[in-house]
């Protein structure tokens, strides 16, 4: 295989050059191009796809450089049930993973990779998790066959030249192959959304090695994301004693002055991008964002949890995004969007359920196809997405990507559960809140497989993305509580519900902006000024300590907001214990302790 006369190799690592050589040789692409990041390229790559109709560009006055893809109808979502964690032992992948030997799984992909990019050519994408200079800060090289998968990498991670240098440098780098799986016979045409009906996305955390096929879609595909910063970073942080987890950050300075950084777990498409750029409605208070899904924490010299967002761009849900929910957002996709399966309108903008109050009486659906309101799907897929750079967002902090990261003071878990638990509560110990993490519930949405709204445990929030043993993973958060013990610099553990409804199925409590409340009942708590009332899942608020200043909800309910019914947590308790079960013997004794506390308090 020669490399491509235009675009020649950015590395002289051997170890690179021999690897590019061997997935080339066995996957047999027509060219191999390494990626820059140069505008040049970005402008070819855009031409590229719009020539296989793979993107189209959208009304350049409305919404300039902006693009909407349509993916296969067979490729919206990531796949878990053919997500795999190949280490060598079966448990140490856990209960929680879908688990394959991994000399079996080589054998399986050495087979499906054979000359899968036929016809294709294959980028090659170096790229940085976290900024340059950062001790959590990782370096990967993805190969792929997808010009989508590098335009999209182009915006989630530093990628292209910067980060080979950085790997040139002699660091370790991360082995991430991709392929849509879709090799071309000579003059045969393409399709606008190559993939195959067969998919494996592989992970090797022992060799930090990823194998991705068949699927083009988000964390399926752009492979710095879960993959890279999720499954194989949450084994190389419990082998080097820091933390990669499924987390938003934000800073909130309070009217006051006071500066706090909170982290927060909520599973996949529960408002983990909203909360990241909310609006508050409390005078006097700022929200800066500083990301919406990854966080990578590690202790510092003064032993106190510091993190850092390593992606720079956002993959967000549309759906359900609009000036009212999330203005920021919107905002920060003016242009140079990337926007997958929305839906386009007659003057070719971007429309989704929930954007705008009125329908539009007429769209191009995400399919493809004319769609009326009198349509019985909904236009844009419910797992629709945008992509789009952290820097354009107007609420992102400023020194975001400072490589020392930010001090966290508050971690929040969260889900989404229409009864049960209220709407925040703190944990009554470092231990206590990995328990409510290690038992969080939240209902089923679009951006996995499963059933929509079905109450399932997503410890961590971390469920599909945890790349080893589930028991571990907690056991590895307790002993990070005892290192921050040590320096008495452990921040608190919340867990909030925004998403409670009444008997009616209305939502109690607004949201969105609204919660800006919930923060500053934990900056008070941060600060020693509120005391809360004990109950059996942790401290509640006092009624009177949750500002409601201009904003009117019920007395009925804000009282089913803040109290716990001890039948209903006893129960509940009861069924978190499954999730103890099933994590078996590897359950920490301290979940099985807190449990009981759980239930002795609430009997
Ligand atoms: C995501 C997800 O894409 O969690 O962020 O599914
Ligand atoms: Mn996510």
């Amino acid at each position: 295989m020669t490399f491509s006369a235009e675009v020649k190799p950015t590395t002289r690592r051997t170890d690179v050059l021999e690897w590019v050589s061997e997935i080339a040789r066995l996957t047999k692409p027509s060219s191999i191009h390494w990626v820059t990041g140069s505008e040049s390229e970005q402008r070819h790559l855009i031409d590229v796809m719009v020539a296989a109709g793979t993107i189209a560009q959208l009304n350049p006055e409305k919404r300039p450089n902006s693009f909407i893809a349509r993916s296969h109808e067979s490729d919206v979502a990531r796949v878990e049930s053919r997500t795999f964690i190949c280490s060598t032992h079966q448990k140490d992948a856990g209960p929680n993973n879908n688990w394959a030997e991994p000399d079996e799984m080589r054998s399986t992909l050495g087979g499906v990779f054979t000359e899968s990019m036929r016809g294709r050519t294959m980028y090659v994408i170096p790229f940085l998790m976290g900024p340059i200079g950062s001790p959590v800060t990782r370096a990967g090289i993805e190969i792929t066959d997808s010009p989508y998968v590098v335009m999209s990498m182009g915006v989630m991670t530093r990628a292209g030249i910067v980060a080979m240098e950085v790997i040139d440098s002699g660091v370790d780098w991360v082995k991430a192959v991709h392929s849509v799986g879709a090799p071309l016979e000579q003059g045969e045409a393409d399709v606008p959304w190559p993939c195959n009906t067969t998919k494996y996305i592989t992970h090797f955390p022992e060799t930090r090695e990823i194998w991705s096929f068949g699927s083009a879609y988000g964390g399926n595909a752009l492979l710095g994301k879960k993959a890279f910063a999720l499954r194989i970073a949450s084994a190389m942080a419990r082998d080097e004693g820091w933390l990669a987890e499924h987390m938003m950050l934000i800073r909130a300075t309070s009217p006051d002055g006071r500066v706090k950084h909170i982290a927060a777990a909520f599973p996949s498409a529960c408002g983990k991008t909203n909360f990241a750029m909310l609006q508050p409605t409390l005078p006097g208070w700022t929200i800066e964002t500083l990301g919406d899904d990854i966080v990578w924490m590690w202790v510092d010299e003064d032993g106190k949890l510091r993190a850092i967002n390593p992606e720079t761009g956002f993959f967000g849900v549309a759906p359900g995004t609009s000036e009212k929910s999330n203005p920021v957002a919107m905002e920060t996709m003016w242009g140079n969007t990337i926007f997958t399966n929305v839906a386009v309108t007659d003057d070719n903008d971007v429309w989704w359920e929930g954007m705008t109050r009125e329908t539009p009486d007429h769209l191009i659906d995400w399919r493809g196809d004319d769609w009326t309101p009198a349509s019985e799907q909904p236009a844009s897929h419910p797992n629709a997405r945008f992509t789009v750079a952290i820097s354009q967002c107007p609420s992102t902090a400023a020194g975001w990507d400072d490589p020392h990261g930010v001090v966290i003071d508050a971690l929040i878990f969260g889900g989404r559960r229409r009864t049960t638990m209220p709407l925040v509560v703190e944990a009554r110990s470092w231990q206590h809140g990995v328990y409510l993490g290690a038992t969080m519930a939240s209902e089923r949405t679009a951006a996995g497989e499963g059933i929509v709204g079905e109450l399932t445990r997503d410890p961590f929030a971390m469920a599909p993305f945890t790349g080893y043993h589930v028991g571990d993973h907690w056991a590895h958060w307790l002993a990070i509580g005892e290192r921050l013990a040590q320096s008495g610099h452990a921040p608190r553990i919340f867990q909030v519900n925004w998403f409670r409804r009444g008997d009616d199925g209305r939502f109690l409590w607004p949201g969105f902006g609204e919660n800006i409340r919930v923060v500053d009942w934990i900056v008070k708590r941060l600060s020693g000024e509120t005391g809360g009332v004990d109950s059996p899942i942790g401290v509640l608020p006092h009624r009177a300590d949750v500002n409601m200043h201009g904003l009117t909800v019920s007395d009925a309910d804000l009282t089913e907001l803040l109290t716990v019914d001890h039948a209903v947590i006893e129960e509940d308790a009861i069924s978190a214990q499954s999730v103890l079960e099933f994590a078996g013997v590897r359950t920490p004794q301290s979940m099985w302790d807190e449990n009981a506390e759980t239930l002795r308090l609430s009997s």
